[in-house]
This record gives C-alpha cells, sequence and structure tokens, in this order.
C-alpha cells in the first residue's frame, strides 16, 4: 500500500500532467489559428502523450491501494507571439517538470518506495527525452528561421510525427 505522502504527491502530479496537456492543447489552438497545421499536430500529439502520462500515475495510486483524487486544471495561456516562443515555453515547461519528477523521486526514496521509485524512472527517463526534442526543435527553428519557406518545411516536418503511444503498464 502506498503512504498517504506518496499518495498526496502522485495526485499533485497527475494534475501537472494534465495541466501540461492542457498547455500543449492551447499551443495546439494557437497554431491552429496562425495556419501551422503540422505544428498544430505535432502538439495534440504531444498533449495525448501528457494525458497517457497522468493516466499511468492513475493507474499505479489504483494499483497500490491509494485513492486518485482529481482537482481543478489551472488555465492555460493562449497566446504566444512566434513559433520559437512557443517552443522556448515548451522547453523550460519540460525543464519545471523534469524538476517536479526529480522531487517525486527524493519523496519516494524518504519513504523508501523502493516500488514507486522503480515506477518513477520510467519519467526520469522520459522526461531526458521530452527535453531533448523540445531543445532540438528550439535549436531547428533558430538555425532556419521562423519565416516564409523555412517556416513551411518545418511546419511539413513538424506535421510527420507519429500519434502518441499509450504510456501502458507492460512498459516499464
Ligand atoms: Fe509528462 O512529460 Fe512533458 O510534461
Amino acid at each position: 500500500m502506498i503512504s498517504k505522502k506518496l499518495e498526496h504527491a502522485i495526485n499533485e502530479q497527475i494534475n501537472a500532467e494534465l495541466f501540461s496537456s492542457y498547455l500543449y492543447l492551447s499551443m495546439a489552438a494557437y497554431f491552429s489559428s496562425v495556419s501551422l497545421p503540422g505544428f498544430a499536430s505535432w502538439m495534440k500529439i504531444q498533449a495525448e502523450e501528457e494525458l497517457s502520462h497522468a493516466m499511468k500515475f492513475f493507474d499505479y495510486i489504483n494499483e497500490r491501494g491509494g485513492k486518485v483524487t482529481l482537482k481543478d486544471i489551472e488555465a492555460s495561456q493562449w497566446q504566444w507571439n512566434t513559433p520559437l516562443e512557443v517552443f522556448e515555453h515548451v522547453y523550460s515547461h519540460e525543464q519545471k517538470v523534469t524538476g517536479l519528477i526529480n522531487n517525486l523521486v527524493d519523496t519516494a526514496l524518504q519513504e523508501k518506495d523502493h516500488a514507486t521509485n522503480n515506477f518513477l524512472q520510467w519519467y526520469v527517463a522520459e522526461q531526458v527525452e521530452e527535453e531533448a526534442s523540445a531543445d532540438e526543435i528550439v535549436n531547428k527553428i533558430k538555425l532556419m528561421g521562423d519565416q516564409g519557406n523555412a517556416l513551411f518545411m518545418l511546419d511539413q516536418e513538424l506535421g510527420k510525427r507519429a500519434p502518441a503511444q499509450p504510456a501502458s503498464s507492460d512498459e516499464e
């Protein structure tokens, strides 16, 4: 059975993952509004991935005999000025999430809950990927510029992203 302290901390993280999903969906809406369907599709897939991260925590709490409690999700920013600004926001947001996951690992270790520590390692690895992919896109936009042909090509490239795979428990 999971401790009350960890149950509370993971419930907070479910909220943070749902907020990430909400934020990326808002970015998708922004890209649609400025006629960049490839960027919008990339963000929609990212929003789905975040939802699957929340669900993986949801299932874990239940599996460990805890109780999921869902709270209000903070409203997301909805306006940005350029694609570069959006992806810099994604990168800094992911760095923040990495900090939250690291705090969860610290709590699991303090509680001597090795099963939860083991479960959280999937998220530790995932955050490395999430930061790297956001950083890569930031650098590409900086290199190519976010105007005219370069923007069109980037939009085509991001539109090729394959749909999110569910973050199921058997991936661990
Ligand atoms: Fe859930 O990984 Fe991004 O935030």
